[in-house]
């Protein structure tokens, strides 16, 4: 274990011991004799809270002494997971804390598990935010995170006969201790109403009005005393209740105009890629853009009385496009508020904003139909209207062609008039960036294509990355603890340092501890799966697993594929198949998503035929682990052997699970897309499984016309295995119930061109059971991988969006 010390007070054991149990009685309010593990849960996270407070003033104080340029990061999702663990990690405090719990008679894993996870994200763009935040305060960057405090976060997924069934997770039921509640720091935030000229100014009235309200977090560096800031905007109602109404004795309408408002910050929207249309994600994207921008100005001006200096002392990054509205709120402030003319107000946007783009999936990429903006933000559209004529104005002077103004306006004007809010970031930021290098090129050539040609300079890759704290030292512990005897414990800071294993990986002892270290965490998650599923799951098996998001793109049916002819070979050719497997899967649909919900009930039914199939024995165990969570995650992905990344080439922006996975000692299956082609370039060609079409073949078979019919005709086996899933193999009691999997597949044919990978990643796997069968070997390439990871550190990511974009310098604290 590594502790450091500071010279703060309260650290030692006795004075952990004291500051617990007075959190118990003064802050929680509990007779340690009554006190529930929850309590006890509270109490000593008010005390690790405690450690954090001293160090988040000194940074601030710091920042207004050295006038630091400060990062904010815009997002509407911030998926965090648990707090407490990581706190502990931070401060070096763990273990002690453990200790002084031992002293109560509490058992620390125990409480640690009754944490809620703040689930304010659906997945990869919302939990890369929290990893930047983490890597921001590790790196001394004056970073703060704004985005939107949800009541409910991501639904509860339970999985009823098979079929995934939402419920609602109100996370803050027992309270949440991290968050600090900020009743004084509140800004108006005004929809609908309408726009009027007085002189030369505008005026924007009649509005319906909400407050948003503050809550901070507090983001703890890992040993530094920097820490950052994560404030979440809450809605409430400007008036509690309409007295109107109230006097008119209508007590119920009332309180409905309060529940109205309060609604902005109610959920979050769990939809992953499917455009809702609704109009209340435009309130919550203008509810958080309109007051951070507010508050970022208002810290601006405690210390500054112009904003010549605004883009040398502020960046607002765009976490993607759902925070593009605050370009014309910013726009607005200045114009209207401080009476700045346009040409200054625009120069100080360009120099302010940055942007990053997470995915090229149409279905992704934001617009909103004029009519519903000119209702609810007349003044932005208006502001809107006037950048898009500067702008085509500018481009038609240079010799734009109309088709080209028309292909670049940003208002696309085929059917309803919709504003393109990517188009928007695109005009307005400095630095527009994708989250790998094959993503980065692929977006200049598709969606931005004209932009890029019109201002090359602007567009630029920073990818991807993850914090080797929460994904390494805090997810597990065994594998750390082998490394920190191997390499020391500095990769913790610089994951860089891993390279270090290469001297030793081929020694006998670091195989067997890396081995033991790998069935311990096999051992977890089984004993977790017996617990929860009363699944009885071998530990002695190659963990083949799939994690993420459920969508067609990223391709959980083709593992299904390879699972059911796993199957089929085992019961039809028995002795064909050696290497027992366990095949697990986690993720959730979007709740409208119908195709991904099928997969899901696939997934589960396949699951239930093979498990009890005394054929199959331990051969095959497949687990749909119900209700994917970062800390779900945490307990998974240290347990894998095999990573599986098998999206359509060209799909997937990036993933972070891949780093995940390869960071935690598993060897990567998966096509050439996203970050996968970088994890190919850094762990070498002979320590992963590549397999499938590249991003050109998909294209060329795409235009070809793609035949599935003909693939699956061409091939018995896959023919097999898809009529087996059409004609109720895995559905008895329904036999047609995947017939419309069969016709995706076979009939419809799919955009995701599964049958046309099939056979590659048949022969992939098969090179997989290969390889696992030497034990030895396998664990060697699986430490090459650990040890070629330093590249994918959330620190070295950040490090570049800190000198390139945002021009921000680490802050310098007396340590
Ligand atoms: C507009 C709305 C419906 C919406 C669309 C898409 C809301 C949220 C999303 C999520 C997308 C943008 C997302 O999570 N993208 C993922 O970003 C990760 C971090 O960069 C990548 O690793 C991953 O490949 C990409 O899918």
């Amino acid at each position: 274990p590594v502790e450091f010390e500071f010279d703060a007070p309260g650290r030692d054991l006795e004075s952990l011991k004291r500051s617990i149990a007075n959190k118990l009685m003064f802050v929680v309010g509990k007779d340690p004799e009554a006190a529930r593990p929850e309590d006890w849960l509270h109490a000593a996270a008010y005390a690790v809270r405690d450690q954090l407070v001293e160090r988040w003033m000194t940074t601030t104080r710091a920042q207004y002494a050295q006038d630091a340029k400060r990062v904010y990061y815009l997002s509407m999702e911030f998926l965090i997971g648990r707090t407490f663990s990581n706190a502990m990690l931070a401060v070096g405090l763990r273990e002690r804390v453990k200790q002084a719990l031992a002293d109560f008679g509490v058992d620390i894993d125990a409480v640690t598990e009754l944490e809620p996870d703040a689930a304010l994200g659906n997945g990869g763009l919302g939990r890369l935010a929290a990893c930047f935040l983490d890597s921001m305060a590790t790196l001394n960057i004056p970073g703060f995170g704004y985005g939107i405090r949800y009541d409910y976060g991501m639904f509860k997924q339970t999985i009823v006969d098979g079929r995934q069934v939402e419920v609602p997770d109100y996370w803050l039921t027992h309270g949440n201790p991290w968050e600090f509640t900020r009743p004084e720091v509140n800004y108006r935030v005004q929809f609908g109403g309408h726009v009027v000229k007085e002189g030369d100014a505008y005026k924007w009235v009649d509005s319906h009005d909400v407050q948003a309200m503050a809550y901070d977090t507090i983001i703890p560096g890992y040993a530094t005393r920097a820490t950052n800031t994560l404030r979440l905007w809450s809605a409430k109602a400007t008036q509690e209740i309409d007295l109107g109404a109230f006097n008119r004795g209508n007590y119920m309408a009332a309180v409905e105009t309060k529940n109205h408002s309060e609604n902005v910050s109610r959920v979050l929207y769990p939809d992953d890629s499917t455009p809702s249309g609704r109009e209340l994600r435009l309130h919550q994207e203008y509810f958080f853009c309109s007051a951070s921008v507010q508050d970022l100005l208002r810290r601006y001006l405690r210390t500054h009385d112009n904003f010549e200096n605004l883009p040398n002392k502020v960046s607002i990054h765009l976490n993607d496009t759902h925070p593009v509205l605050a370009i014309p709120e910013l726009m607005r402030l200045l114009l209207d508020e401080h009476h700045l003319s346009w040409a200054d107000a625009w120069r100080l946007c360009q120099g302010v904003f940055s942007y990053t783009n997470h995915t090229l999936m149409h279905e992704a990429l934001e617009t909103w139909p004029v009519e519903m903006m000119g209702r609810i933000l007349p003044r932005h559209l208006q502001i809107i209207y006037d950048i898009n004529a500067q702008f085509l104005h500018q481009i038609s002077l240079s010799g734009g062609s109309p088709e080209l103004l028309r292909k670049v306006s940003l208002v696309d004007e085929a059917g309803e008039r919709r504003v393109r809010m990517a188009y928007l970031a695109v005009i307005t930021s400095h630095s527009v960036n994708g989250v790998s290098a094959l993503h980065s090129e692929l977006m200049k050539e598709s969606i931005f294509f004209d932009f890029a040609n019109l201002w090359p300079e602007r567009f630029n890759n920073k990818t991807n990355g993850i914090t080797p704290r929460r994904w390494l030292a805090q997810a597990n512990p065994a594998l750390s603890a082998v490394l920190d005897k191997q390499v020391g414990t500095g990769w913790r800071r610089d994951l860089t340092q891993l390279s270090g294993l290469n001297a030793v990986l081929t020694q006998p002892k670091v195989i067997d501890a890396f081995q033991g270290a790998k069935l311990a965490n096999k051992q977890r998650l089984a004993a977790w799966v017996q617990a929860h599923m009363g699944l009885t799951i071998p530990t002695d098996a190659l963990y083949d697993v799939q994690v993420k998001r459920i969508h067609e793109y990223k391709r959980q049916l083709l593992n299904v594929l390879h699972v059911v002819t796993r199957y089929l070979r085992i019961i039809n050719n028995p002795g064909s198949v050696t290497v027992p497997r366990v095949v697990v899967f986690a993720g959730k649909a979007a709740s409208a998503y119908h195709m991904a919900k099928q997969i899901i009930h696939l997934i589960n039914n396949v699951a239930s035929v093979i498990n009890n199939d005394p054929r199959v024995g331990n051969l095959l165990k497949v687990v749909f682990i119900p209700n994917y969570s970062v800390s779900l995650a945490e307990r998974i992905i240290p347990a894998a052997d095999l990573s599986e990344q098998i999206s359509t080439a060209g799909t997937e922006a990036s993933g972070t699970g891949n780093m995940k996975f390869a960071l935690n000692g598993a060897l990567t299956i998966g096509t050439l897309d996203g970050a996968n082609v970088e994890i190919l370039e850094n762990v070498g060609a002979d320590n992963i499984f590549i397999f499938g079409l590249t991003t050109p073949q998909v294209a060329a078979t795409r235009a070809a016309g793609y035949q599935p019919r003909a693939i699956a005709e061409g091939n018995p086996e896959l023919n097999a295995v898809l009529e087996a899933i059409r004609d109720g193999a895995f559905s008895p009691d329904e036999p047609g119930r995947f017939q419309s999997i069969y016709d995706l597949l076979v009939n419809w044919g799919d955009h995701y061109l599964l049958l046309a990978d099939y056979a590659a990643y048949i022969a992939a796997q098969e090179q997989v059971d290969i390889a696992y069968q030497n034990k030895e070997a396998w664990s060697v390439m699986a430490l090459r991988n650990v040890a070629a990871m330093g590249p994918f550190s959330a620190d070295r990511t950040i490090g570049e969006y800190a000198d390139k974009i945002w021009k921000s310098k680490p802050l310098e604290l007396a340590s």
